[in-house]
């Protein structure tokens, strides 16, 4: 997979060097390619921002060093369809990273100041994403969330068991929750099926939990899925649990 990224800011993505997109940029998996704006200006200045039309704070990210860096990036990587990041874009999710993980490679334009000449979005960009509803002072730490929610979906960037725990904890539910040593924290306990050595009923009991924790904390991603038998049973027996634990304290 190959990522293409233009910003004015290309340092951040040294964060991209640590962890699992690391990995996968040593491992070949993946492969960044910094653009930055700044290095195609042509005045003395290297003047990156102006003036809106219209007036009013702030500035618009110039667009002649946008033309040139989109065009040169452009040739560099022409599979890859631009994408701008920003508030009024598509809602990223998880089926999103799991598109963009089958294609050969992004370009992923990050956005300063109140953002770019919407021209160049009509002109220049493919496609409009958003990672969530709040303001970021730019498009950089969206690019990152996407190359690191992508990144982990690549075949072998991922061990075999990590990649078997996403197949089935990230379809549609919220995820069980995790223990470790020492079995008494300060008087709390570990649930006792967790102890048991018993690896049935540990696989039942973490698929209650993840079914329950999806009802009571997100209902919206429990109706945009279907439940087996058994899940329907074990969330029902987890809400009449879940109640009578509720009423009594
Ligand atoms: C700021 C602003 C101030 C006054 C009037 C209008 C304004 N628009 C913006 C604005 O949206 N600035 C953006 C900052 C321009 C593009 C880059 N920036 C950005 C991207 N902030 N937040 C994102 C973002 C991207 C993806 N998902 C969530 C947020």
């Amino acid at each position: 997979m190959r990522f293409d990224v233009i910003s004015l800011f290309p340092e951040m993505f040294k964060a991209a060097e640590h962890g699992v997109t690391g990995k996968a940029l040593q491992g070949k998996q993946a492969s960044l390619h910094l653009w930055n704006p700044r290095d195609y200006t042509k005045d003395n200045h290297r003047t990156v921002d102006d003036r809106p039309y219209g007036g009013g704070p702030g500035m618009v990210m110039k667009v002649d060093p946008l033309k040139a860096v989109l065009q040169q990036a452009r040739q560099a990587a022409p599979d890859s369809r631009v994408i701008y990041l920003t508030p009024q874009g598509q809602r990223f999710d998880q089926k999103a990273a799991r598109e963009m993980a089958k294609r050969s490679g992004i370009m992923l334009l990050a956005g300063r100041y109140e953002g770019i000449d919407e021209r160049l979005i009509d002109c220049c960009v493919d496609e409009e994403w958003s990672i969530g509803d709040y303001v970021l002072s730019g498009g950089e730490l969206a690019a990152m969330v996407i190359m690191d929610a992508v990144t982990r979906l690549l075949p072998g960037v991922l061990g075999h068991a990590e990649s078997a725990e996403q197949d089935s904890y990230m379809n549609g539910l919220l995820d069980f929750p995790q223990y470790t040593r020492p079995d008494d924290l300060d008087g709390r306990s570990v649930p006792e099926v967790l102890l048991s050595g018993d690896h049935a009923a540990i696989e039942r009991w973490r698929l209650q939990q993840a079914l329950g924790r999806t009802w009571l904390r997100r209902p919206d991603l429990l109706e945009q899925r279907e439940l087996s038998a058994e899940e329907q049973r074990l969330l029902e027996e987890f809400i009449r649990t879940h109640q009578g634990a509720s009423a009594s304290s």
